[in-house]
């Protein structure tokens, strides 16, 4: 398998899919997702691979979500299946432990959300930031994100699009250990030796079981993931992405209903 956008390395029974944009803060394109979702079938696939572990490359972002310059009025160009790779993180059935080792924001966000552990650095930064840039998860980073942090917090956490600390996000429930950023990645592999140590199959059917509680999310998801494809056609949504690219504040007033 030949990536461009992502790292993909197997060791000692762990896969590690490392998102390789940092100059852009490790923002996905479509092709980054694509390559994400084909790492992720293969550690399905694989019978030598029990746990895997999401990062980003280099020492500022774990990803900064959807790649803006690659987005127009008609959409991320090419297209890009989030969708897939919020559903093959949930339903492989091994555990998915997040190593976030920077920004975690916007669509990035949502993939350490959606992982079933994460373990953060101490430098991490933690935010959605979607009603800025025209944007929004329908699926799994809003009403997922609830259970782990409760119904007043995730409305926080969406409708002012702060930064949080790491130390924030352990305290809120977002993330399971944060450690000094240099320990990060031997910290997710001694969690991932722990997990391979235990019987795969009651992992596999405690998985299927965590995700029964919420797997009807799938579905306003796949709703919400077509008004998105609606929403971002129009003047307000582009304002917000434009605004991030311009490096200004966007506008929305005009468009209050
Ligand atoms: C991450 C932030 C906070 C980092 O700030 P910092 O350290 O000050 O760095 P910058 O100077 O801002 O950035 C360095 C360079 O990287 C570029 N860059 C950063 N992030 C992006 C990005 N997301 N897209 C494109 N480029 C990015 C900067 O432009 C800069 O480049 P140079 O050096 O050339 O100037 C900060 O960077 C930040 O806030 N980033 C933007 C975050 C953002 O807007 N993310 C997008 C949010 N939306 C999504 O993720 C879409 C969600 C989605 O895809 C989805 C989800 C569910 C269902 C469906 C979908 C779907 O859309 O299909």
């Amino acid at each position: 398998m030949a990536f461009e956008d992502i790292i993909y390395e197997k060791q000692d029974g762990i896969a590690t899919v490392t998102i390789n944009r940092p100059q852009l803060r490790n923002a996905f394109r479509g092709q980054t997702v694509d390559e994400m979702v084909e790492a992720f079938r293969d550690a399905w696939r694989d019978r030598s691979i029990g746990v895997v572990i999401l990062t980003g490359a280099g020492d500022r972002a774990f990803s900064s979500g959807g790649d803006q310059a690659a987005r127009s009025g008609g959409g991320y160009r090419g297209g890009m299946n989030v969708e897939a790779l919020h559903e093959v993180i949930r339903d492989i059935p091994k555990p998915v432990i997040a190593a976030v080792n920077g920004y975690a924001i916007g669509g990035g966000h949502v993939l350490h959300i959606i992982c079933d552990l994460s373990i953060a650095a101490d430098t991490a930064r933690f935010g959605q930031v979607g009603p800025r840039v025209g944007s929004v998860d329908p699926g799994f980073g809003t009403a997922y994100l609830t259970r782990l942090v409760g119904e007043k917090k995730a409305r926080e956490i969406w409708f002012l699009c702060r930064q949080y600390s790491a130390d924030e996000a352990l305290e809120m429930g977002l993330v399971n250990k944060v450690v000094p950023a240099a320990q990060l990645m031997d910290e997710a592999r001694a969690w991932g030796r722990e997990i391979l140590a235990l019987s795969p199959t009651a992992i596999r059917i405690a998985k299927a079981s965590f995700n029964a509680e919420t797997d009807h999310i799938k579905g306003i998801g796949a709703m919400g993931g077509i008004s998105l494809g609606l929403y971002y056609r129009t003047e307000e949504s582009m304002e917000g992405r434009n605004a991030f690219m311009e490096r200004r504040t966007p506008d929305f007033h005009k468009f209050q209903k």
